[in-house]
């Protein structure tokens, strides 16, 4: 899949730390994706130009992260009929914040879940948890996968391997015993 179907945008520079799961995991499955930054509120003019580009260019999902008042998947959505999956992000003091007292923004990332998820009833914007952008990355793959057999197949390899790694897991803990297992993990 040399041409990219999904695009991802995130609106700060600062996101890319959480966005870029959903680049591994996309380029885990070889699915192309364009990366940019647009932020809703300091580049709104892009906004309407990033659209029309995405339809442009045959994207099939848009992953849209954003921070705060997260309002960029739903402004993009507003603009195209692609659908846009949003990553609610956790804000660490923003670049304003020079001497910050607090490590978080104040509602340590349900202001952004919030802004995404509680879209107006006619424009729709799924969204993964707080700062799951690798969940972004496979629900993308998902959709695509109705319309790419190999990718399907990919998915569900994908699944197996979940499933095989939790038994492995389990049988080593059986064996050891859970404290030592436990302690052997974590220390
Ligand atoms: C939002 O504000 C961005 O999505 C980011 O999560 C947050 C902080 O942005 P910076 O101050 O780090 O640029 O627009």
């Amino acid at each position: 899949m040399a041409k990219p179907f999904v695009g991802i945008i995130m609106g700060s520079s600062s996101d890319s730390r959480i966005m870029r799961s959903a680049a591994e995991i996309l380029d885990g499955f070889g699915i192309a994706h364009e990366d940019q930054i647009i932020s809703a509120h300091r580049t709104p003019s892009r906004l309407d130009e990033y659209a029309r580009h995405a339809e442009d260019s045959g994207f099939k999902v848009i992953i849209a992260g954003a921070g705060g008042a997260a309002h960029l998947p739903g402004m993009i959505a507003s603009h195209t009929v692609i659908p846009v999956i949003g990553v609610p992000i956790l804000v660490y003091n923003d670049r304003h914040q020079k001497k910050a007292d607090a490590k978080f923004s104040a509602f340590g990332g349900l202001d952004s879940l919030l802004s995404i998820t509680e879209m107006p009833s006619g424009s729709p914007v799924v969204s993964v948890g707080v700062n799951k952008a690798g969940n972004a990355g496979i629900y993308a793959a998902k959709i695509l996968a109705s319309e790419f057999p190999a990718l399907r197949k990919k998915l569900i390899k994908y699944k197996s391997e979940q499933h095989d790694s939790v038994v492995k897991e389990s049988r080593r803990l059986k064996k050891e015993g859970l404290a030592k297992f436990a302690r052997k993990k974590f220390s």
